[in-house]
């Protein structure tokens, strides 16, 4: 076993070597979804004795950030990653396990085995959120912001493309007493169309501490991202699970948005094992390199209202049975809305990103 594999362990546990072995299962049956990037290919150099192993734990405006054995140091990119600059929007991010030489510098970025990413918002380049995860917590929140549905299902389809197992968490739940009806319906709904979708979905509120229980479960020793638009309670969750303290904002400020307090992806230890990663939230969420076929494949449900054309995308072809089982109500708004949404990303419908509606 090689250095590199034993760091590995020590982060992700035993569960890593029965995962691995799935992967490499995986990938001799689907090796399109597990393809190496480019930057993963170039990963493969000899290991120097002397280099030291260490973890990307932030990237911040004073640089890089790794914990070396315990210790957070500050650490720079040498020169010769910077040319690579030009493919990505960054080339390290949280959770990189890197190899520094003496004086601190990575001269290495080990194979990632998973990564959360994004279209950055040029929408030019790739914008690596954080990399060697286990699972994303896809935090919503119901009333303040809305729940938007299209949202969760881009974060579902980048998990499934960077590798990640999706969970999704509901949070604030107590709102769900004080507003209107309808917002407890909205929230049935999605709540009926996700939990078919086979992904574990948890209600929480931190004001009442219903379900931190179940959370704490659910991330003890895992490496979690957390995820979300800005302002459903990300830093709060992290905060009301295990007693830590990180800002959190204060919601109606001026936009009624959030302000955007968590400012880096920060990687933390949590007490009873396992690290999470929280991150600055987001008001839009690209998909890097969207395929029409991906979206297809996520919306899978959609093949079971027997729509007889093989190409069918659903938007407007007459006699679709997807648009039929809309209008009969037999499929949820909210899941064809997101689709639409998807599929015009896909399509390269949005190439201007404020025409994004999600
Ligand atoms: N009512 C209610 N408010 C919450 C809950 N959790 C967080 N908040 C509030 O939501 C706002 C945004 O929280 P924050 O953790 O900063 O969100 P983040 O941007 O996703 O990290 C803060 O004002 C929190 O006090 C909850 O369960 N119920
Ligand atoms: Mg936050
Ligand atoms: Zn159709």
């Amino acid at each position: 076993m090689t250095r590199e594999f034993d760091y590995e362990e020590q982060f992700h546990g035993r569960d890593r070597k029965k995962w691995r072995k799935e992967r490499r299962q995986a990938q001799a049956t689907d090796r399109s979804k597990f393809k190496k990037t480019d930057r993963e290919e170039k990963a493969s150099v000899d290991i120097d004795p002397s280099w030291r192993q260490g973890r990307v734990v932030a990237i911040t405006g004073e640089g890089i950030w790794v914990d070396r054995e315990g210790k957070r140091i500050l650490a720079t990119l040498k020169g010769l990653f910077k040319k690579e600059k030009m493919e990505a929007k960054n080339l390290i991010a949280v959770g990189d396990l890197v190899y520094l030489t003496d004086d601190d510098s990575i001269v290495h970025i080990a194979e990632r085995t998973s990564f959360l990413a994004r279209t950055d918002i040029s929408g030019r380049k790739e914008q690596l959120i954080a990399v060697n995860i286990d699972q994303a917590i896809i935090a919503v929140s119901v009333v303040q912001p809305p729940l938007k549905p299209a949202l969760v299902d881009r974060y579902l389809i980048a998990a499934e493309k960077g590798n990640i197992c999706p969970i999704i968490v509901i949070n604030k739940i107590d709102l769900l007493d004080a507003g209107p009806l309808s917002e407890k319906e909205r929230y049935l709904d999605f709540l009926s169309v996700y939990e078919k979708l086979g992904v574990p979905i948890l209600s929480i509120s931190t004001t009442t501490h219903t379900g931190l229980d179940a959370l704490r479960a659910l991330l003890k020793n895992k490496t979690s991202v957390f995820s979300g638009q800005s302002g459903v309670g990300k830093s709060s969750l992290i905060n009301a699970a295990y007693g830590l303290n990180l800002k959190i904002g204060e919601m109606a400020q001026k936009t009624a948005k959030g302000s955007h307090t968590t400012t880096t992806a920060e990687l933390i230890a949590l007490p009873d094992g396992g690290y999470c990663v929280d991150t600055p939230g987001v008001r839009s969420f690209g998909i890097w390199k969207l395929t029409k076929d991906e979206v297809i494949h996520h919306f899978h449900d959609f093949a079971g209202l027997g729509c007889k054309y093989p190409d069918c995308l659903h938007i407007n072809e007459p006699e679709c049975a997807v648009l039929r089982a809309l209008e009969e109500q037999k499929l949820a708004p909210l899941r064809y809305e997101s689709y639409c949404s998807l599929i015009d990303e896909a399509t390269g419908g949005l190439d201007n990103w404020t025409k994004r509606k999600l």
